[in-house]
């Protein structure tokens, strides 16, 4: 009985050496330490000892069972700390490591361009006006001297959603609708930038959906010297104070007379390269004295006021802004092509 008590606390005491999670301890301490555990099984042979050796046997296996229990203890309280410390290992912060940078998005070349274009004309005054993307007929056309029927409609293929009702192909309802707001009363000079939509297959020069920026100046004695003066502030300001504008004569059924403007090519100064089809200049947009009868269609009395307007596609400047050679660039959403832009603000 002696031996079996020994060689109990031996094989106990080894496996809670061993032993390596909290519950594998439990297990040995039921097991062994248990009413059904080994040492209980012993001591039922305690019957046939004499007198003399009942006791003795008795503080042995007390002594078996208490270095066991003292074993299982500490083995606890060891495999205790160690979770502690691993813990504490893996919620570690090293504060001096440098901060993760914070991704930060930026802002998009063509909004970049159009936020550039209002601060010039919030400059000299002008305020922005906006307007419904989905469209009248109306005021897309009609009161822009398109009336139904007019060649000029077709170049502006447009998407219907009803007889009467369209994606606006350009943001000039937005003018039209501004100026029969006030009546034909009072000076408006405002600039109308959005989207504007065409039925138009997409390639590098040509999109769907793109950007415009309309301006018009409206008031009772508003002169063609007053646009050349506020288109040429406009590309000294946008392209460079060296550059040279021209105005050639154009056509549109809302303006009368009808220029488009150049200004001098900057990668040439003018003498002729690729960039500019060696003319040595690039076309930035249209303009032109508002046509009489959009004047009365509005309300104003075009014997009392008149006024001056142009339009302009901001992707055509950012592509030459930013030599960009295919519009879709702006549509695609390719992070590649972005994060280009994403300069120091
Ligand atoms: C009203 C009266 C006149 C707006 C104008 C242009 C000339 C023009 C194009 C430039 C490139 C559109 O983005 S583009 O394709 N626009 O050339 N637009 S004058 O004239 C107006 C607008 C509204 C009431």
């Amino acid at each position: 009985m002696q031996e079996r008590l020994k060689e109990l606390q031996a094989e106990a005491i080894q496996k809670v050496t061993q032993a390596v999670g909290l519950k594998e301890l439990n297990d040995i301490r039921v097991a062994y330490l248990g009413k059904k555990g080994p040492i209980t099984e012993v001591l039922r042979g305690m019957g046939k000892l004499s007198a003399e050796e009942r006791p003795v046997m008795g503080a042995l296996a007390n002594e078996v069972r208490e270095a066991i229990s003292t074993k299982i203890e500490e083995k606890q309280s060891e495999l205790e700390e160690a979770a502690v410390q691993a813990k504490l290992a893996a919620e570690t912060i090293d504060v001096t490591l440098p901060g993760r940078p914070v991704k930060v998005g930026s802002h998009h070349p063509l909004t970049k361009i159009i936020e550039e274009i209002e601060d010039l004309f919030i400059g000299m005054g002008y305020e922005i006006a906006e307007g419904p993307e989905v469209e009248q007929d109306y005021y897309n056309f009609e009161a822009l001297n398109l009336p139904k029927g007019h060649p000029a409609r077709d170049m502006q293929d447009s998407f219907y959603i009803t007889e009467e009702i369209l994606l606006r192909t350009h943001t000039s309802p937005v003018q039209a609708r501004t100026m029969e707001k006030h009546q034909g009363k009072g000076p408006i000079k405002i600039i109308c930038p959005g989207k504007v939509y065409r039925r138009d297959n997409d390639d590098a020069t040509h999109s769907h959906q793109f950007m415009q920026i309309e301006g018009l100046v409206v008031g009772e004695n508003i002169r063609m010297s007053d646009l050349k003066g506020t288109l040429e502030v406009f590309a000294k300001k946008m392209f460079g104070a060296d550059r040279e504008i021209r105005l050639r004569p154009s056509f549109f059924p809302f303006t009368e007379p009808s220029v488009e403007m150049d200004i001098s090519c900057k990668m040439c100064g003018g003498h002729g390269c690729s960039v500019c089809k060696h003319t040595g200049w690039i076309e930035i947009l249209g303009a032109g004295m508002v046509h009489p009868n959009v004047l009365e269609m509005a309300g104003y009395d075009a014997k009392k006021y008149s006024g001056f307007a142009f339009g302009m596609g901001p992707e055509r400047i950012a592509m030459l802004k930013y030599g960009i050679d295919d519009i879709r660039h702006f549509y695609t959403d390719d992070v590649r092509f972005l994060k280009q832009f994403a300069v120091e603000e």
